[in-house]
């Protein structure tokens, strides 16, 4: 069993100390990592969908997390209700309501950046069944309820590569665009709502509890120091100002440390420092860059992030990003399960506001290919865009969820079967070397506390990489003068090279993005 033990921890350079960081229960020392340290090119840690080393990893989460936070993608997270109250509905009628439905539900103090209600209910409760009752029984006092559901990450990790090469940006015909506009995206800020981002240095001081996998314990960590830097290929001296209002969901705080790689990859595809002779391209790469932390790991579970991906908070952190300027929000993440309307709401409202939206269409098809809520969304607004994964042969890739609501296709990368080492068939950027990151996959004696400061260029597969290639493309038509999200989503699909079967299709909707068609493309007859 988990031992629950409550994090202590202990201050280091009071100074320094961030006040966000204190008030949830961790100390981070700003700017006190150590330089990054780039390794290079790692091949053996690998993350592609469906590789034996990936579902290892995955089967260790799920381990080591085994407490409320891990729930079946199809249960309702126990305890809450979201609830949206008619606005003439006085407090007393709400309560009441609340009561009838639940003997101990509670309306929670609203949280900051929404537009609804959490009810806390009592655990025991059926939160589907009680959302139900207050939509049919309370129509006069609520105007929708829902339970709320798990979010994860649309790649699935891991495969041992031994090549490099960045196949997946000329698919996009990114070279005559970067001709026509050499600062691609400089004036658009891009939201990467994900696992954080490896934005900055700090220095992490922390107990981590015991815990076991399964099958062994591992110690508890006293009083570890845990440094991060930034990533030096997506922030250095050359563009530190680049960064803009980060925030950290799952933590409440203004820190959104990655404590995973995911968010961080997912930055470098759209933003990847570009024509420095180091590593590799990014698709607009003089965006910048606000990371916003929505999505939880081993490591924040181990250090007692107050909160985990759901419904609400994916919610919230929409609406933050647009509030604070992001023109365009990548989000390589969903869920199956019933529809979510704070988050449909959430996503209408940002892109009424001006902001584009491109979502992971999700990895599930070879799973029984359910529909994934946040892409399905895509469909219905014209601004939004569900974004499909080929592989290097311009073909389905395998794990690519396919539905009617597929709208345009990017490189997400595949492990090949034929005619490609593995590393080519996969999508390249700098993240962590996870062979410092995720110690918990070695054996208790060789179980460390993690280091976040050490990067390397690693390959991934998903559609959380084919998203951002399309959110790249967004910023740089956006900073070509087409503000209109509805109008950047029609340039894409007037412009985008068909595949599979002739017309829109439900592999790869209206097909390849291709970025210097839709520069070329505006206005013209087609
Ligand atoms: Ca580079
Ligand atoms: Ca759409
Ligand atoms: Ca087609």
């Amino acid at each position: 069993m988990l031992r629950r033990t409550p994090i202590v921890v202990a201050l280091i350079g009071a100074a320094a100390i961030a006040t966000h960081a204190q008030r949830v229960g961790r100390f981070v020392a700003l700017d006190t990592g150590l330089t990054p340290l780039n390794v290079g090119e790692v091949l053996d840690t690998s993350r592609a969908p469906g590789s034996p080393a990936s579902r290892a990893k995955a089967v260790a989460q799920a381990a080591i997390r085994d407490d409320g936070r891990l729930i079946a993608a199809q249960a309702a997270i126990p305890g809450r209700v979201i609830v949206r109250f008619r606005a003439a509905a006085a407090p007393a009628a709400r309560a009441a309501a609340v009561r009838a439905v639940s003997r101990t539900g509670a309306i929670a103090q609203r949280p900051s950046y929404a537009d609804f209600d959490l009810i806390r209910i009592d655990s025991a409760d059926d939160p589907e069944a009680i959302a139900a009752a207050l939509k049919a029984q309370h129509a006069d006092v609520v105007e929708n309820a829902q339970a709320s559901y798990r979010w994860k990450p649309m790649f699935r990790p891991n495969d041992p590569l031994y090549a490099s090469r960045q196949w997946n940006l000329p698919y996009l015909n990114l070279e005559p665009a970067w001709d026509i506009q050499p600062t691609p995206g400089s004036n658009i800020i891009v939201a990467v709502l994900d696992t954080g981002m490896a934005y900055r240095s700090a220095s992490l001081t922390a107990n981590i509890p015991a815990f076991t996998d399964g099958v062994e314990v591992y110690p508890a960590l006293n009083n570890v120091t845990i440094p991060f830097a930034a990533a030096d290929q997506l922030v250095n001296a050359s563009n530190a100002t680049r960064i803009v209002s980060p925030f950290d969901f799952i933590w409440d705080d203004d820190l959104p440390l990655d404590f995973e790689g995911h968010g961080t990859h997912v930055a470098g595809t759209i933003g990847q420092i570009t024509n420095d002779n180091t590593g590799p391209a990014g698709v607009a790469f003089n965006v910048k860059l606000m990371p916003i932390k929505v999505l939880d790991g081993v490591w924040d579970y181990l250090l007692g992030s107050p909160n985990f991906a759901t419904d609400e908070l994916v919610a919230r952190a929409i609406r933050y990003a647009a509030d604070h300027g992001a023109k365009i929000l990548n989000l390589s993440l969903g869920r199956s399960g019933p529809p979510s309307f704070v988050v449909e709401d959430a996503i209408r409202n940002v892109v009424g506001r001006g902001s584009f939206v491109a979502i992971a269409a999700g990895n599930d098809y070879l799973d029984g290919n359910p529909v994934s809520v946040l892409a399905e969304i895509c469909s219905r607004i014209n601004g939004a865009m569900s974004v499909a994964a080929i592989d290097r042969n311009r073909g389905h890739a395998s794990y690519s969820t396919a539905g009617p609501y597929v709208e345009i296709a990017a490189p997400g990368g595949d492990l090949p079967t034929t005619g490609f080492a593995p590393a080519d068939g996969l999508i390249v950027q700098q993240t962590f070397d996870f062979r410092f990151t995720d110690t918990y996959l070695r054996s208790p004696s060789q179980y460390g506390p993690p280091r976040f400061d050490v990067f390397a260029f690693q390959y991934f597969g998903g559609t959380s990489m084919a998203s951002p290639h399309v959110a790249g493309a967004a910023a740089i038509l956006m900073q070509q003068g087409i503000t209109s999200p509805a109008a950047i989503e029609d340039a894409l699909r007037r412009t985008a090279v068909d595949l599979g079967t002739p017309g829109r299709d439900n592999f790869f909707g209206y097909g390849l993005v291709n970025v210097r068609n839709a520069m070329f493309g505006i206005g013209a007859a087609k």
